[in-house]
């Protein structure tokens, strides 16, 4: 049920996914492999939330109603914080039930809060006693209770590599994962970093471990709202929630998605579909989402379903590998540009950061060797022949023209040339009605993308474009750094 005396709002596009480490030090931590608040205690509220959606202005309101996990110092959100830490760790956790029915805080084979009662707190603990990437989520009523907003993720670090090996992410990878890892910054085939490898010496600086988390989730304002307005003891029926969910009728003509008044004609179908809550150009340009970074410094996402839709994501300029599929580690860890993920499903995906397949080379797409050399371009005064990597025609071109101002009669108006600069690929899903929010409103949808900044790799040493990101998101200095004995 809402509780309107205690709703919070949530501000859309407000940043990045708020992250919490738990438990004790660790390697990884040690080398600042996330930026994130430091606790012991984990404390949570269940309660609910009114958030703007990617579309919200002044004249087509666009709000949508929450369940949340509300950890008590970030401001609301859906999902609820990445929570972070290492196998063997114990978890302490002390959550309050802030809503009118039963609700639960649960990870698969880890944890499981059992029923907490309206009003009640619970203090629990546990030991984070696998490796891997995991959704923790209300399973009561599935899947209404998780689907509403109460799910995020909880990853869990192996505490040390393998003798004569390079770290993975997991306890016990594969022969092949290990591998692959191993051959990390070693081999002619990935030049640069390791996984584990930061490098303090260049602005912006490279962290260790660089690592994404994407949850993944569906909202429908209409059935969000019918489930908050149910009465006090009233459960909303799961077979109800599901059929409405994916089968209501379609409903192309209302732009009405604000929490009241609502159109009654509105489909109870998903409207906004998000990464970490974010959807469209503030997941595309949020570097805490999208990876920006140079070629030669691999990374991890771990991509997790939240919601009750399929996806595929597509993934521009590197092929990844996906190493876990359902925290299960690959032994044909294959090389793939598109992957399927369901609900309640994960995956994890390993991004070489290989200087991207457009550019021609000698020995083939993608493979590390001398670029070709391409011809003088006449339209640049000056212009001879040079190497195609580094792309420097790309990266120094504007659009419009540098100096074009908002205003061609006022010159102090803005200049509004933008420098094709760093290099930036799309990230999209190919299940279609993702790509849209609120019906229609294409490219609001679920993308993110895959950003190049620089190159480490090439005889020159370490270059940086213009325009890199200077708040690297896995920094202790990034926004959400701090430390907290809690
Ligand atoms: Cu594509």
């Amino acid at each position: 049920m809402r509780k309107f005396s205690r709703r919070d709002f949530i501000k859309y596009g407000a940043g990045g996914l708020a992250t919490l480490i738990v438990g004790s030090q660790m390697d990884w931590l040690e080398n600042r492999a996330q930026g994130a608040v430091r606790v012991q205690t984990l404390h949570f509220h269940i309660t609910d939330a009114i958030k703007d959606m990617v579309t919200q202005n002044s004249l087509n309101t666009s709000q949508c109603y929450f369940w949340i996990y509300k950890e008590e110092r970030f401001p609301a959100e859906c999902p609820g914080p990445t929570i972070f830490t290492t196998q063997g760790d114990v978890v302490r956790i002390v959550i309050t039930n802030d809503l009118d029915e039963p609700h639960s805080f649960f990870i698969p084979g880890m944890f499981n809060s059992g029923p907490i009662a309206p009003g009640q707190t619970i203090k629990k603990r546990f030991v984070a006693k696998k490796t891997g990437a995991f959704l923790y989520y209300d399973h009561l009523n599935p899947p209404v209770n998780r689907v509403m907003g109460l799910h995020g993720a909880f990853i869990v670090m192996p505490r040390t590599k393998a003798t004569g090996h390079q770290f993975t992410p997991y306890e016990r990878p594969t022969p092949q994962v290990q591998q692959l890892f191993d051959d990390l910054g070693t081999t002619e085939h990935f030049p640069g970093l390791s996984w584990e490898q930061g490098d303090d010496s260049v602005t912006p600086h490279t962290a260790p471990f660089r690592q994404y988390i994407w949850v993944l989730h569906q909202a429908s304002p209409r059935l969000f709202q019918d489930v908050g307005e149910l009465g006090s003891n009233e459960i909303f029926p799961a077979d109800e929630f599901v059929n409405k969910f994916l089968h209501d009728t379609f409903v192309a003509t209302s732009n009405d998605n604000r929490v009241t008044p609502i159109n009654d004609e509105f489909n109870h179908k998903p409207h906004f579909f998000t990464i970490n809550g974010q959807s469209g150009y503030f997941s595309h340009h949020n570097p805490f989402i999208t990876p920006h970074h140079r070629v030669g410094e691999p990374v991890v996402i771990r991509v997790l379903n939240a919601g009750l839709w399929m996806h595929s994501l597509h993934i521009h300029a590197n092929h990844v590998y996906v190493i876990a599929i359902n925290g299960r580690v690959q032994s044909n860890p294959i090389w793939i540009d598109t992957f399927d993920i369901y609900p309640l499903g994960t995956f994890d995906w390993l991004v070489p950061f290989v200087r991207p397949p457009d550019v021609p080379n000698i020995r083939g797409i993608g493979l590390p060797d001398t670029p070709l050399t391409c011809l003088a371009n006449p339209r640049i005064p000056g212009s001879t022949p040079h190497p195609v990597w580094p792309p420097i025609e790309e990266i120094n071109f504007f659009i419009p023209a540098q100096g074009t101002r908002a205003d061609p009669l006022d010159p102090n108006s803005p200049d509004i040339s933008v420098q094709l600069s760093p290099l930036c690929f799309p990230m999209h899903d190919h299940n279609e009605p993702s790509q849209v929010a609120q019906g229609g409103n294409y490219n609001l949808g679920m993308i993110a993308g895959i950003n190049f900044t620089g190159d480490r790799t090439g005889s020159g040493g370490v270059i940086t474009f213009p325009n890199a990101p200077l708040e690297h998101p896995h920094n202790e200095t990034g926004p959400a750094a701090g430390s907290d004995d809690h």
